[in-house]
């Protein structure tokens, strides 16, 4: 059986202990009431920051989603633009070095392709391009150096181009050969310039997708290669 509180003596210490909570009585709680407002007051604050952030967030969600494919257009026709601008200057390059020395590079190299310095070897879906160095001269020791027998050994006067005489190396013809934008070498099926052959010469890069659409004997571009013909 629960004790009964006795009132009597329950009243007067409840009394005291109001005393003691607000010795100032109303003024006391209207302060009281005060400090809650405030506090809810930046409670609400902190949730409309809140509300703030996420709203930015969704914002900045949206112009990502809006500008990522425009700026990837951008890029990717910023590249194409440069691949086909390296082209055109390797094509002219190599036809200065043919226009000075009397010789097609094919006639200085026993390789079958020109290949730039540095870069990958783009895949070849028409398996007519060079898929290494084993058959590639390299550019640059044609038309940066008079080395086109790869030997290290610079303007030899039979295995290098003629360095003098009205028929001469005059190189550099470039100042340097990247690879092209797309990390792959730029390639020249070269042993078409002599002998004859019917066949198209293109100074060629892969493209974006890394891989040959267009084979050495096409007359046309195919795919998203990127290539300028010599002849
Ligand atoms: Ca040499
Ligand atoms: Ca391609």
């Amino acid at each position: 059986m629960s004790k009964r509180p006795n009132l009597t003596i329950e009243a007067p210490r409840l009394a005291v202990r109001l005393d003691r909570q607000f010795p100032h009585g109303a003024s006391s709680l209207t302060h009281s009431a005060s400090r809650l407002t405030s506090h809810a007051s930046r409670l609400t604050d902190k949730g409309f920051t809140l509300i703030e952030i996420i709203v930015i967030l969704a914002v900045i969600s949206i112009l990502v989603a809006i500008l990522t494919p425009t700026v990837l257009k951008f890029i990717d026709d910023a590249q194409r633009s440069s691949a086909a601008n390296s082209v055109q200057v390797i094509a002219a390059a190599l036809n200065d070095l043919i226009k000075d020395t009397g010789k097609f590079p094919g006639s200085k190299t026993s390789k079958n392709f020109l290949c730039s310095k540095n870069g990958d070897f783009a895949t070849d879906s028409t398996s007519t391009w060079a898929p290494d160095n084993t058959v590639c001269s390299n550019l640059f020791d044609h038309l940066i150096i008079n080395d086109p027998d790869g030997n290290g050994t610079p303007d030899e006067s039979v295995t290098d181009y003629r360095t003098s005489g009205k028929r001469r190396y005059r190189g550099p013809y470039l100042s340097s050969i990247d690879e092209d934008p797309f990390g792959n070498v730029f390639q020249v099926n070269v042993s078409t310039l002599i002998g004859g052959d019917k066949n198209p010469t293109w100074v060629i890069s892969a493209g974006p997708d890394g891989d040959f659409q267009t084979a050495v004997t096409d007359k046309e571009l195919s795919g998203d290669d990127i290539g300028i013909r010599l002849k």
